[in-house]
């Protein structure tokens, strides 16, 4: 058993409310230990250890400060086992989704300590003789984040890496739901070396202590994945104060299977972007677009595919499709099928709880497929977050880019075809952050900017080079070795 707690000033400290709620496995009910619950007053603590910090902090060197960071993805190398065990205890994926998670918080390590010898602005001539102008990258200052359950380390990492890296210094409430994982990865960052009060972990709820961080007069920047619901009342509370807010909210990811399609390689696609990780990625593939031509065809093939699935506890590692996160979310799952029935969907297979045998211990939803859904359905527009697949007929490759366009969310789309001339159309056409062509929706890598357009995001992106962006300020600097006083715009016309 495990009791996590918080960790201001580079002390692992409970909550002063004495408050605490239970870490449960989604797959088995066990309960893993207990997670401390946070207020204002430790919030407030950590953010006063961040501004003393971040004061030292931005004057280390840029590469000495990635040195922390090779340091610690070296260390989560080692421990890539562990974690990826641990993250299938307390979050439910299966083990090898978990270990591809792992890894991407290792890259991320490395490529973000890249950018401390890098950190890149421009260096440009000046209108004026005997001046030199360029850009350089200023840290923002407190960062405030704000990560979710279903990707407990990558998404920790896409945003603190960069913000270290960058000098800020950070506030992160992880989700309640996997706080051993918050603890490893900030537990590896100490051992790496980072200096007391660069980052620090406050456990609590968004009405509590998300909210105190969206409004707190140090925090500079939040950047918050998660619903887009919670994501636009951050936008709204963050603009007041205008502190910069970097969203990276829900997802409706459609994937095009065209009559020339590869379909068994289609049918791949689909099913691991759509049940793996039991769809709880925003990036899951939760709508099939599919030509007429071959809709029945590959209808056949997914069933098949679907029959020969196995859920269970994620550990196995014959196990395909883990539990979802908790009762609420089962609830929320079965609703949509509920909805997608009485709005005239044909359920082709799943639809219901699966709690036989050993299954009835977790939170496990059968593997989900409609089919004939029309594009304005509830199922085809509202993000579900669980196993549920909706197949929507097409004739052309036009009705198709807009029946994907034609939802609120703009996260992630992919195409199956042969055809290069409708390759580069899609990837046109196609109005999402992330587009795949003959592959599922899911699997970015984090070199690359990650996030969308629409509800899904307000324009900033998470990981790659486009994170230090979000976390650094630009500066312009004029340095005039004239002697004289030049007068820009007056004396060099
Ligand atoms: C998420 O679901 O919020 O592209 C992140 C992917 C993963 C990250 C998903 N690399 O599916």
């Amino acid at each position: 058993m495990s009791e996590c707690v918080n960790f201001i000033d580079g002390e692992w400290v409970p909550s002063a409310t004495g408050r605490f709620r239970d870490n449960l496995n989604p797959a088995t009910g066990e309960v893993l230990g207990q997670v401390t619950q946070s207020d204002e007053g430790d919030l407030d603590r950590a953010v006063a250890a961040a501004v003393a910090a971040q004061q030292k902090w931005r004057l280390v060197p840029a590469p000495e400060r990635a040195d922390v960071l090779y340091r610690a993805g070296q260390l989560l190398k080692e421990r890539k086992e562990e974690l990826s065990q641990a993250l299938t205890k307390e979050m439910g994926k299966v083990i090898a989704e978990a270990r591809g998670e792992v890894q991407e918080g290792i890259d991320m390590a490395f490529f973000m300590a890249g950018e401390g010898r890098r950190l890149v602005g421009d260096t440009t001539p000046s209108e004026l003789p005997n001046k030199f102008a360029m850009s350089v990258r200023a840290p923002v200052g407190i960062a405030g984040l704000i990560t979710p359950w279903n990707f407990p380390i990558a998404i920790a990492t896409w945003k603190a890496f960069p913000a270290i890296v960058g000098g800020n210094a950070v506030v992160w409430k992880p989700a309640s739901e996997t706080p051993v994982l918050a603890n490893m990865l900030v537990g590896i960052l100490e051992e790496a070396g980072l200096p007391k009060g660069v980052m620090n972990l406050v456990y609590g709820s968004g009405q509590v202590v998300g909210e105190a961080m969206v409004e707190h007069p140090d925090i500079d920047i939040i950047s918050f994945t998660g619903s887009t619901e919670i994501g636009r009342s951050v936008a709204e509370k963050g603009g007041r104060h205008l502190k910069r807010v970097s969203l990276e909210m829900g997802g409706k990811n459609g994937i095009i299977v065209m009559d020339d399609a590869d379909l068994k390689l289609a049918v791949d696609g689909i099913i691991w972007s759509g049940y793996g990780t039991s769809g709880q990625r925003c990036t899951a593939a939760s709508r099939v677009i599919v030509h007429r031509a071959v809709k029945e065809q590959l209808e056949e093939m997914l069933l098949e595919r679907i029959r020969n699935l196995t859920l269970g506890n994620g550990l196995d590692e014959s196990v395909d499709v883990g539990p979802v996160i908790n009762p609420s979310a089962l609830n929320k799952i079965h609703g949509y099928v509920k909805i997608g029935k009485e709005e005239g969907a044909r359920l082709l297979c799943g639809g219901e709880v699966a709690d036989t045998g050993e299954l009835a211990k977790g939170h496990f939803y059968q593997p989900t497929l409609f089919t004939d859904v029309e594009p304005f359905m509830r199922i085809a527009q509202e993000e579900i977050f669980g196993p549920v697949i909706s197949i929507i007929p097409v004739d052309s490759l036009d009705e198709a880019i807009t029946v994907n366009n034609s939802v609120a969310y703009g996260l992630s789309s992919s195409i199956f075809t042969q055809d290069v001339n409708r390759v580069f159309t899609a990837m046109r056409d196609l109005d999402t952050g992330i587009v795949y062509v003959n592959a599922g929706t899911t699997g970015a890598e984090i070199h690359l900017p990650f996030g969308g357009t629409k509800g899904t995001g307000n324009g900033h992106r998470d990981s790659g080079i486009a994170a230090l962006d979000v976390f650094t300020e630009w500066k312009s600097v004029y340095v005039d070795y004239s002697g004289t006083l030049q007068r820009a715009q007056i004396d060099n016309n």
